[in-house]
């Protein structure tokens, strides 16, 4: 546990963290830390301290701020290029009701032993609200170890949450997020590579041997999904997702510093559609912008560069009238699976371009 630096106090099942000397001000700048004889700048310090957060997805639910991030943990799974050393097994759902003000860690929303399909691995969630109901949408391989995306169900924000008896039908890979449009649709974006078993996935049929491109040919696109009414159920099969180069052309695999790896997120902002995900490889948080919720999506820019660990990944909304990204590094303990969640205020020039955040410098 890692809370020395805070005050406790446990209420009704929920843990209440008050930040104390910065710990939870989560955005505090210019904060340094000595690390091999470099002296390395954050531009953020960590959410909480006493779990290990990663994946954050924050959404906005009766005007206070929830995070539905990935819960880290230590299991010693070897380390390998398919992620196996991320090796989750519940979510915790994280409060708060000012940026830097006091964190509540909710406690177990959901366990992957209450799952009734899942074999191994809960990774990055998301939430939504409809239906006088809250969702949860994880990634889980099953059984066969095969990605599928899932979906539990709560009346409260925080959970707990239970799940449904089947993974949604038609669903595969990884990094759900789902985004509501202003006419209420709300769509399921979706998928990625390596670990995340993307590559396997051609035409919606699942190929166990299909591999990666090479560095030639065109990227591995991601997914969208419109979702049902009852918000357990695609209304279609899943579609790629077009992000092109400003001469409209699709990026090559060889393009790694911009192609999609990971991480799809959407949000809106001034009537465009902004979609933004992680390069994995190269470790960018690049965006595009388009003018349907399906793209196409023309590519603008990094809007994060690379942060301490491999994996980068957010998520961007608006509360209050500012305009927020969450994410994530590996401050607090160094290894890339144990990773700590973190936010900073994202600023748009007046073309709608995203100033791009640089999070982490070494002096
Ligand atoms: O947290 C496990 C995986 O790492 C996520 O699903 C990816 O986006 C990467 O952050």
């Amino acid at each position: 546990m890692q809370i020395q630096k805070m005050a406790l106090a446990v209420t009704t099942g929920a843990v209440v963290i008050c930040g104390c000397q910065g710990t939870t001000r989560n955005n505090d700048h210019n904060t340094t830390a000595k690390k091999d004889g470099d002296t390395t700048v954050y531009l953020s310090q960590p959410i909480v301290t006493h779990i290990f957060t990663a994946d954050p997805s924050a959404h906005v639910f009766n005007d206070r701020l929830y995070i539905y991030p990935s819960h880290d943990t230590a299991t010693g799974t070897p380390e390998n290029d398919l992620g196996d050393h991320f090796n989750m097994m519940d979510y915790h759902v994280l409060s708060l009701d000012s940026i830097g003000g006091p964190v509540t860690d909710h406690g177990a929303a959901l366990h992957i032993k209450d799952i009734p399909w899942a074999g191994r691995q809960l990774w990055a969630p998301d939430a939504a609200y409809a239906n006088n109901t809250y969702y949860l949408y994880f990634p889980v391989k099953d059984k066969k170890d095969i990605f599928r995306i899932g979906v539990a169900t709560s009346r409260t924000p925080e959970g707990p949450f239970k799940a449904e008896q089947q993974p949604i039908k038609g669903s595969y890979s990884i990094d759900p997020a789902v985004f509501r449009d202003s006419n209420g649709v709300h769509y399921m974006y979706f998928g990625g590579i390596w670990g995340g078993q993307l590559q396997r996935w051609n035409n919606n049929r699942y190929d166990s041997t299909a591999g990666l491109r090479g560095p030639e040919e065109e990227a591995i696109l991601p997914r969208i999904a419109r979702l049902g009414k009852d918000m357990k159920s695609f209304t279609e099969e899943p579609k790629v997702i077009r992000i092109v180069d400003r001469n409209g052309h699709l990026f090559k695999e060889k393009d790694n510093d911009k192609r999609f790896f990971e991480a799809s997120w959407m949000h809106r902002y001034n009537g465009k559609y902004y979609f933004s995900w992680s390069t994995g490889d190269t470790h960018n948080l690049c965006y595009a912008t388009g003018d349907s919720p399906y793209g196409p999506f023309t590519y603008e820019g990094v809007l994060l560069n690379p942060v301490q660990g491999w994996t980068n990944h957010h998520s961007i909304i608006e509360y209050r009238g500012k305009w927020y990204l969450f994410y994530h590094d590996t401050q607090l303990s160094g290894k890339t699976h144990l990773r700590n969640v973190k936010v900073t205020g994202l600023k748009y020039n007046a073309d709608g371009s995203i100033q791009p955040i640089t999070a982490m410098y070494k002096q």
